[in-house]
């Protein structure tokens, strides 16, 4: 029997889904996701094997340009190169929302050795009347490619998609383990899980100016014991992530310690502190301790 293994990466604008589709394909919860733009930082491999396949997705960061900072310009230089290294690049569109930013990524995808476009959020209410008028105008806007409508919230279509994404890897034997979910290490997934409580719980300006590292990871036993940091840019900031009476950090430690339980499957202890850092985001060398760029 042959054995085919690949990488794709999986782009699109911010928002449309990319994070939410891999946790779906992979099963686990590996990459963050938020109603927010530009949620994810890191090109996150999935890693998805089957009898006769292994699928190395690579999440990446939603391409934008209207942001011009040295942090905006390492996501985006992440996003090309992980097109440049994949077998196939999985363009990812979501229903009714055909725009300029959507269009900006196009030449990125055409690069591809082999694009396939994914439309995603069949599930959403509109989606049920302007499906079919929809697909049309994608081809139309984006010729060429196999186009696949896909939930990756409901999991709908999921099994086509990679029927499709299976006949662009190339022969060759696995690249990981048959269990290996992912390429990054718990420090990384748990300092991740901070991070989206922190776009899930404060508003639109705050979770973009904060970073999160990982002061001591040790596991005893049936215990992982974590101690991290948030550095955010402003001092007031600060103050913003407390909460009155520090209700709101209280929620964010609470559940971010739970996901990482289910995620890591034992009991996590969890003490979070935070620093201010101002410039973080335009400072070269905060970017690379960091591992951005
Ligand atoms: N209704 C519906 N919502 C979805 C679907 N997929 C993702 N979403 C929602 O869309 C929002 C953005 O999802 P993400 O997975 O974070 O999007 P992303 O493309 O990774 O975004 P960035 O990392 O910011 O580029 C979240 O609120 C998801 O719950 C879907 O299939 N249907
Ligand atoms: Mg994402």
């Amino acid at each position: 029997m042959t054995f085919h293994c690949g990488t794709i990466a999986v782009i699109g604008r911010p928002n449309v889904g990319k994070s939410t589709l891999l946790n779906r394909l992979i099963g686990a919860r590996i990459s963050i996701t938020s109603r927010k733009p530009q949620t994810t930082r890191h090109a996150i491999r999935g890693i998805l094997t089957t009898e006769v396949s292994q699928f190395i997705f690579i999440d990446t960061p939603g391409f934008q340009r209207r942001h011009g900072g040295a942090l905006n310009r390492a996501l985006n230089t992440r996003v090309e190169a992980s097109v440049g290294e994949a077998d196939v690049c999985l363009f990812l569109l979501a229903m009714d929302s055909l725009g300029p930013a959507d269009r900006e990524i196009w030449p990125i995808a055409q690069r591809a050795r082999r694009t396939v476009i994914g439309v995603n959020r069949i599930d959403s209410p509109q989606a049920r009347d302007h499906l079919l008028s929809f697909l049309p105008r994608v081809a139309a806007e984006f010729p060429g490619p196999d186009i696949v409508p896909i939930s990756a919230r409901t999991g709908r279509n999921v099994d086509e998609l990679l029927k499709v994404l299976a006949t662009g890897l190339p022969e060759q034997p696995a690249m990981f383990d048959a269990d290996d979910i992912t390429d990054r290490d718990e420090r990384f997934l748990a300092a991740e899980l901070v991070r989206e409580k922190l776009f899930r719980t404060l508003g639109d300006e705050v979770p973009y100016g904060c970073i999160v590292g990982i002061d001591e990871f040790k596991i005893e036993g049936e215990m992982r014991r974590i101690h991290c940091t948030i550095y955010v840019d402003r001092d007031g900031h600060k103050a913003i992530i407390l909460g009155r009476d520090g209700e709101r950090m209280k929620t964010i430690v609470s559940t971010a310690r739970r996901d990482m339980e289910t995620l890591f499957g034992s009991k996590v202890y969890l003490n979070v502190w935070i620093k201010v850092k101002s410039g973080w985001s335009d400072d070269p060398a905060s970017l690379r301790r960091f591992g951005l760029t």
